[in-house]
């Protein structure tokens, strides 16, 4: 089914256009990115229409608007993406193929917009996909970072950093608003006035201060004409750089203002869960939620609104403690700027602002130091001064005398600013990702809070976009799909998917399932022959794990098996092992040690396994390089086996499980994070679960541990793959490559636990689970069975179901429906 809104002949026209009048050029001597740039400027044109109605329809409705305020938004490729919910991308696909263009060469001239790092980023743009598809006003709020996450190169199996210049070519579908610009300023001093009533002003002076400039990014739902904007701010100075100043001071000035704007948004940070405290962090923060709440305001009172009914048109929902600082510019804009009083501004604020929780790594917590943060944000720290006095005055009339209580929950203490408490003081709402997330927040990480407000506290488990994640990254599976049920409504109800399980007693569909599959292990294989050069055999088990490094995930778990593995082919060669390819993706933060050296063991043993001839090519280590959006739909599609294995209680939920399991690979982890519900949804026999609970991870944490090395000494096995890290059989003879590793694990030098992650200790289960791996996919038709029940039970995790029950326990918005005309 077309939408009416293509018309083929029109479109292959405005291609041409757009083509002569860019570039100069017809289809025949246009380059791949000439032609990418005229089809997108094409499909947006299309795009502007509904747009635009979105927007009537939005006000004319008074809708209540959702503002996501995050600073990462993972989007990730547009023009595929925006084809399919356009529900033009088989027609566009026909209308190019007849200028002889073919439309998924195209696709891959798009750079991935990689305004995000990992799960939160990504997360971010799933949820805006939904809010549109289902009708929802909202407006994504942003930087748009000159460079966003770096590029990974790996040289002789090491990470090294490109930056990541994704405006090289221009990006065809943003569009610029300089209408909306907004002053942002920092530092200076406060000065305090008094009106003849006596009321106090506050008076910012010698401040900087930076434009912001808003870029709106479409967000298309799905079969729906709604359009959402993504709104991304760049800086830009205030002071134009005028050459007939050049000789008075303001030439200095303006050169210095230009730099102060310029570097603002130069960089998105490329730390997931690990906080660094940069000032320019703090700066960007600031820098987005002062030009995002601004520009709330003036709509909301252009619309015709009094500042008071503000809970009743927006909803701020702040991913993570990253925007936390909006709670307290929104206090200055009512209170400063507005005139309300502090009780006022307090109701309106708290009843606004509502704040998610993404992770209880404690080094992932935003903590600023009082100087730093009162020097950049004078009069936003002496709001939070007061926000905090009052807060504190709550916790001692609540627990008279217990001082320990207010040192732990205060806002301010020990030179710090602790956002989370900010957040968790001002919001409505707190909620974790996962069940088992949000019970880890009420029960340890957040106790004192649940025990003060548990009324704030409630639970939102993640979901993922089927729109990208199974119809783009999966077509194959998604005809397949429409096919077996009649109906393509699973683009917008996965519960549907459902309906495949009796499928699993079909021998033909069976069949015709892992048939899929291997396709996609066909693409996925003809994507690592060509970026690694390694040949992999299709017939082997895609054993997967791509996501952020970082020690929780245990990414070391999985390669210390197939140092394991490895072995016993070598010391066994009568034994039967079934043919393995084993494949990674991650970046590490750039700052981040350890993590650079786990991809460079990755790397290592990929290097020594995948040139020993005698085991017949039975294991292959594959590292993809630049693991990002656009590669991950391959990769997801073409998995068999899903790792999941962070140490059980760090994964605050994970999303890539979700993913894998749409595309119906099985997985194998630990209970954390959505884990739990996954195998809630698809039964404990569809999945391989390993591994200590979380409570057993809690209570060796609070009791300083385990010794490792009485497992060193009692496995031999185990025993030989730690040896291995430092007899040179990885480093190419260098015995101290991987020490730190070693280390780490068995006496850490800087006297933390050894073992923090339980590597060694979940180590035996792991294994033993590895092995029924193997064992069920001996049983092609047990592990077909398996792979299809996951599919069919992956309804819960769509990221419709996840928006729906944040408007139902949060947002209380409206749907609109975008009229035809
Ligand atoms: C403080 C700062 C540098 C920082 C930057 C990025 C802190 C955290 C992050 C990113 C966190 C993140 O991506 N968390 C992930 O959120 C996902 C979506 O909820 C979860 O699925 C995943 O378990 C969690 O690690």
């Amino acid at each position: 089914m077309f939408d009416t809104r293509f018309d083929k002949k029109k479109f292959q026209t405005e291609i041409q256009e757009n083509l002569k009048n860019l570039f100069r050029k017809s289809v025949e001597d246009a380059s791949s990115q000439e032609l990418f740039q005229a089809v997108s400027f094409a499909v947006k044109e299309v795009i502007m229409d509904d747009w635009m109605k979105t927007k009537k329809t939005e006000k004319k409705e008074e809708s209540k608007v959702v503002v996501y305020l995050s600073m990462e938004f993972l989007v990730g490729r547009a023009l595929g993406n925006n084809l399919i919910n356009m529900k033009n991308y088989k027609m566009v696909e026909e209308a190019l193929d007849e200028l002889g263009v073919d439309l998924n060469a195209l696709e891959d001239e798009e750079r991935d917009p990689a305004l995000g790092n990992g799960g939160l980023g990504r997360l971010a743009a799933c949820f805006l996909d939904s809010l549109a598809t289902l009708g929802y006003p909202a407006y994504g709020c942003g930087i748009r970072y000159r460079y966003g996450m770096f590029r990974q190169k790996i040289e002789e199996g090491y990470q090294k950093e490109i930056p990541d210049d994704w405006l090289m070519n221009g990006y065809p579908f943003e569009l610029r608003r300089p209408e909306y610009t907004q002053e942002v300023r920092f530092g200076g001093n406060i000065r305090v006035e008094h009106d003849e009533f006596n009321n106090a002003k506050f008076i910012q002076e010698n401040y900087q201060s930076v434009n912001a400039v808003l870029y709106e990014i479409p967000i298309i739902g799905y079969n729906n004409h709604m359009v959402n904007s993504l709104c991304v701010w760049d800086a830009e100075p205030i002071v134009n750089f005028r050459l007939d100043s050049f000789d008075s001071g303001d030439y200095y000035k303006a050169v210095e203002q230009e730099n102060v704007a310029r570097n603002i948004v130069d960089v998105l940070y490329p730390n997931d869960n690990h906080y660094a405290g940069k000032e320019l962090r703090l700066k960007q923060q600031y820098f987005f939620i002062s030009a995002s709440l601004q520009s709330a305001l003036k709509a909301l009172k252009e619309r015709g609104y009094a500042v008071k009914e503000m809970d009743k048109k927006i909803i701020f929902q702040m991913n993570d403690t990253h925007p936390t600082v909006a709670v307290a510019e929104l206090m200055r804009l009512l209170v400063d700027e507005e005139g309300l009083s502090w009780e006022e501004a307090w109701g309106i604020t708290s009843k606004c602002c509502a704040y998610t929780n993404h992770t209880i790594m404690s080094e992932a917590l935003e903590k600023w130091p009082i100087d730093l943060f009162s020097r950049l944000l004078p009069r936003i720290y002496q709001i939070i001064q007061e926000i905090d006095r009052r807060f504190v005055e709550q916790i001692h009339q609540r627990y008279p005398g217990n001082e320990e209580k207010v040192r732990r929950m205060s806002i301010l203490c020990d030179g710090q600013v602790r956002m989370a408490h900010l957040a968790i003081a001002a919001a409505f709402s707190v909620n974790g990702v996962a069940r088992l997330h949000t019970e880890i927040l009420k029960h340890q990480e957040l106790k004192d809070f649940y025990e003060m407000m548990p009324e704030k506290f409630n639970n939102k488990t993640n979901g993922v976009t089927q729109r990208r994640f199974l119809l783009h990254a999966n077509p194959e599976l998604s005809n397949w799909i429409t096919d077996k049920l009649g109906t393509e409504d699973f683009a917008t109800n996965l519960e549907l998917l459902e309906n495949l399980k009796p499928l699993a007693d079909n021998d033909n569909a069976l069949s015709e399932f892992m048939g899929i599959k291997r396709k996609n292990k066909e693409r996925l294989a003809a994507y690592i022959k060509k970026h690694n050069n390694i040949e992999v055999d299709v017939d082997s088990i895609f054993d997967v794990q791509v996501k952020r490094l970082h020690e929780y995930k245990r990414q070391l778990l999985n390669i210390l098996h197939v140092m394991y593995v490895y072995n016993q082919m070598k010391e066994h060669p009568e034994k039967s092992y079934y043919k393995r390819t084993y494949i990674f993706g991650a970046k590490a933060s750039a700052g981040y040690t350890r993590a650079k050296e786990i991809i460079k063991l990755i790397n290592s043993v990929a290097e020594v396994v995948n040139n020993d001839r005698s085991i017949n090519g039975k294991l292959k280590v594959v590292f993809i390089e630049d693991y990002r959006v656009s590669n991950a739909e391959i990769i997801f599609a073409a998995a068999d086996v899903s790792e999941q294995i962070s140490t059980a209680s760090k994964e605050a939920s994970g999303t890539g499980n979700m993913k894998f399991m749409m595309n119906g690979a099985v997985t194998l982890g630990t209970m954390d994070g959505a884990n739990v519900e996954i195998v809630e949804e698809v039964g404990r026999e569809n999945a391989f679960i390993f591994g200590l609970s979380s409570e057993e991870v809690i209570h060796f944490e609070k009791n300083g541990g385990y010794n490792p090395w009485d497992i060193y000494n009692q496995d031999q096995d185990i025993r030989k793959v730690l040896d291995q890290l430092v007899d040179g059989t990885y480093g190419n003879g260098d015995k101290e490559l991987y020490r730190n590793i070693y280390d780490s694990l068995l006496s850490p030098k800087d006297g933390s636990m050894a073992d923090m992650y339980f590597i060694l200790k979940d180590f035996a289960s792991y294994r033993d689970a590895q092995e029924q791996v193997d064992a069920a996919y001996r049983d092609q038709k047990r592990w077909a069975k398996m792979a299809l029940l996951n599919t069919a039970s992956c309804g819960k995790f769509s990221s419709d179901r996840t928006i729906e029950e944040y408007v139902a326990d949060i947002w209380h918005s409206k749907k609109i429906k975008v009229g035809e005309e």
